[in-house]
């Protein structure tokens, strides 16, 4: 490539300053867009520079999702199989017992799990079910897990009460740009995400903040996804990134496919741009190749959920999934074992 190419170019702008000793906050939409379009080798290559940087590239941190409470939720996220507008397949459910849970997050740390989410179909959590959601958060956290839980919007004094339970991290996603949101979702908006975020994070909380791929959006969309998680006051400390997992009868049920590589740049670019963010592969391995997960992996991401569950949907067979990271010889975060096959 010549000097005046296009990766030479970028480097002229502020977005060249890929690998600072601190993470930057003031990244620009036109600088994370710019990241997208650079050739893919090279964007793989600096995303794995920066992951090296920061992490042991063959350590990844295993979650396993749980849904405490299904269906039945009034938010009309285009995307779910859990939205009482749409109608599909998914029979809704009440809150579980709290020792149900723990038995259930009891059998994914025999599996592997390290993290162990809960996750509800609630617009925002009710009074009445914090001491249920607190005593399974406890539950959980006395078996050594981490705990993670994702029940809608919070206030302040309820993010205060699930951090009082032992809660590590609180999941609430942007799900795509600012722009596009209203095209996905349109009974609450991205500010009250924002809102419900900064109580995540005033508690104490790790927050776990990302989105979907595949959604009929944009790359500036999905740029300016990452663009919102970038400039945040604190980055996710968990930054999962879905692919869509298309529910029949919901309203992107028969959305295109996103491509394979264009999955892998954002997943790379969401390691440029926060770069000492946990990058989940979340929904979506099911349908994706070994091959492509091993590109994932290369281009930074370093968390996966494990069981053969997500929420309503599937994930990989336990089994296989585990002889195929064994094979990639990764190795749970923190431990010096290969993954068990
Ligand atoms: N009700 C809570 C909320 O919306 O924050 C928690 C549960 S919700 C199912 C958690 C996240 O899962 C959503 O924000 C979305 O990013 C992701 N998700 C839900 N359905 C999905 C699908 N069909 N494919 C991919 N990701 C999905
Ligand atoms: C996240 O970003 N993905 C997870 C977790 N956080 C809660 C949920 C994926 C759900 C996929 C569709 C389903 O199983 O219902
Ligand atoms: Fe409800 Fe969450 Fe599904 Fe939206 S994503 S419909 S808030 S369960």
């Amino acid at each position: 490539m010549t000097a005046s190419g296009p990766a030479s170019s970028l480097e002229n702008t502020a977005s060249g300053r890929l690998d600072p000793s601190q993470p930057r906050h003031d990244w620009t939409l036109d600088e994370v867009e710019a990241l997208f379009e650079l050739p893919f080798t090279d964007l793989v290559f600096r995303a794995a520079e920066v992951h090296r940087r920061w992490f042991d590239p063959a350590e990844l941190q295993l979650s396993q999702l749980l849904s405490v409470k299904t269906g039945g939720c009034p938010e009309n996220c285009g995307y779910c199989s859990q939205s009482q507008h749409f109608k599909t397949a998914t029979q809704a459910s009440k809150l579980m017992d709290a020792d149900d849970v723990i038995a259930q997050a009891a059998q994914a740390k025999a599996g592997g799990a390290q993290r162990f989410c809960m996750g509800a179909a609630w617009r925002d959590l009710k009074d009445r079910d914090t001491p249920k959601v607190a005593a399974m958060i406890s539950g959980v956290k006395a078996l050594g897990l981490e705990t993670c839980a994702t029940l809608g919007m919070l206030t302040g004094d309820q993010a205060k009460a699930l951090k009082d339970a032992g809660l590590d991290y609180y999941n609430h996603n942007l799900d795509t740009g600012p722009d596009y949101y209203d095209k996905v979702v349109t009974t609450r908006t991205y500010q009250d995400r924002l809102d419900t975020l900064a109580a995540v994070r005033e508690a104490g909380i790790n927050t776990c903040c990302g989105g979907i791929v595949g959604m009929g959006e944009t790359r500036r969309d999905r740029a300016g996804l990452l663009h919102q998680l970038a400039i945040l006051p604190e980055h996710p400390q968990s930054l999962p990134i879905n692919d869509l997992m298309p529910i029949p009868g919901t309203p992107l049920g028969g959305s295109e496919p996103v491509d394979g590589l264009e999955f892998v740049r954002m997943i790379a670019v969401a390691r440029l741009v926060c770069p000492k963010s946990m990058v989940r592969i979340a929904a979506g391995r099911e349908h994706m190749s070994r091959e492509l997960q091993s590109l994932c992996f290369l281009a930074g991401a370093n968390s996966v959920f494990i069981g053969a569950r997500l929420l309503t949907t599937n994930n990989p067979d336990q089994d296989k999934d585990a002889a195929f990271l064994s094979e990639l010889k990764m190795r749970p975060l923190g431990s010096k074992e290969t993954v068990e096959a």
